[in-house]
């Protein structure tokens, strides 16, 4: 039972790829569970057959300890860890082939606080990857393109998964757009060059950032998909099996 998280910026398309993708499984016959871990989720566009809503409520932390919608969320996140046992009963009960995981809304609240790589360290012991979302039309800039291979580098760090990146949402720029933006992943001559036409500081930015990244050794061959077209799903599917069953359909 592979486990898939999916993880990206505020509004990035994680809920709806989530849905959609657990859509095609369904329909290529694999027997799918989709996991909410979003506490502050007010509506998700799937039924999740496991939620961390039933075991965390935004709405009471706020009430019980007179918290803001923030420090609430915040305290939610953490609280998640320690539902791991009910979690994982659940995942379980739901004994399907693959798990698809949607993570709360903010990242940093699961990435970058200590329940987001426990929750992943100990969620089952069977093989995980991570999906970090780049938005087609936040990613069209150059410079927040780099923002955000910094931030997922920054997420590779907190989890040590196998990585894979797509571009989310790219039906909703011109299949021109959508090139330019997979070649900065596949050729750093062309990232280089948009780049150079970066002012100043954010050039010397971009230019360090790419620089240390290289270094790392993480790779960004970012994938187009879409969430409403189900574009890229083919490819996509083809590479997590790769990634996570040595090739084979998730079925066992
Ligand atoms: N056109 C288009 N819109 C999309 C796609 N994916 C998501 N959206 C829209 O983008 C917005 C955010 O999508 P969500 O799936 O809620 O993103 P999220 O990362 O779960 O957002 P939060 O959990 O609120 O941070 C919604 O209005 C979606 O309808 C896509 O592939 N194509
Ligand atoms: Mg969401």
């Amino acid at each position: 039972m592979p486990i898939i998280f999916t993880i990206g910026t505020a509004g990035s398309g994680k809920s709806l790829f989530t849905a959609a993708f657990s859509d095609w499984l369904k329909m290529s016959k694999q027997d799918v569970a989709v996991v909410n871990l979003d506490p502050g989720a007010l509506k998700l566009p799937y039924s999740p057959d496991v939620d961390i809503r039933n075991y965390v409520d935004v709405g009471n932390l706020m009430e019980k300890y007179s918290l803001g919608p923030n420090g609430a969320l915040i305290m939610a996140a953490d609280l998640i860890a320690d539902e791991i046992e009910n979690i994982t009963r659940d995942v379980e009960a739901a004994n399907a082939d693959v798990v698809l995981v949607d993570t709360p809304g903010q990242m940093e609240l699961f990435a970058f606080r200590a329940s987001g790589p426990y929750i992943v360290n100990e969620l089952t012991r069977e093989p995980k990857a991570m999906v970090y979302l780049f938005d087609a039309v936040f990613s069209i800039n150059p410079f927040n393109y780099v923002s955000n291979m910094f931030l997922s580098a920054a997420v590779y760090n907190r989890f040590f998964q196998p990585q894979v990146h797509l571009l989310s949402k790219s039906d909703l720029l011109p299949k021109e757009e959508v090139k330019r933006i997979t070649d900065w992943g596949a050729n750093p001559r062309a990232l280089e060059n948009s780049i150079e036409q970066l002012d100043g500081t954010k050039r010397l930015f971009s230019r360090n950032i790419v620089h240390a990244i290289n270094q790392i050794g993480v790779k960004f061959m970012l994938m187009p998909v879409s969430a409403r077209t189900n574009d890229g799903f083919n490819g996509f599917n083809t590479t997590l099996e790769r990634i996570l069953s040595g090739g084979e359909k998730y079925t066992t």
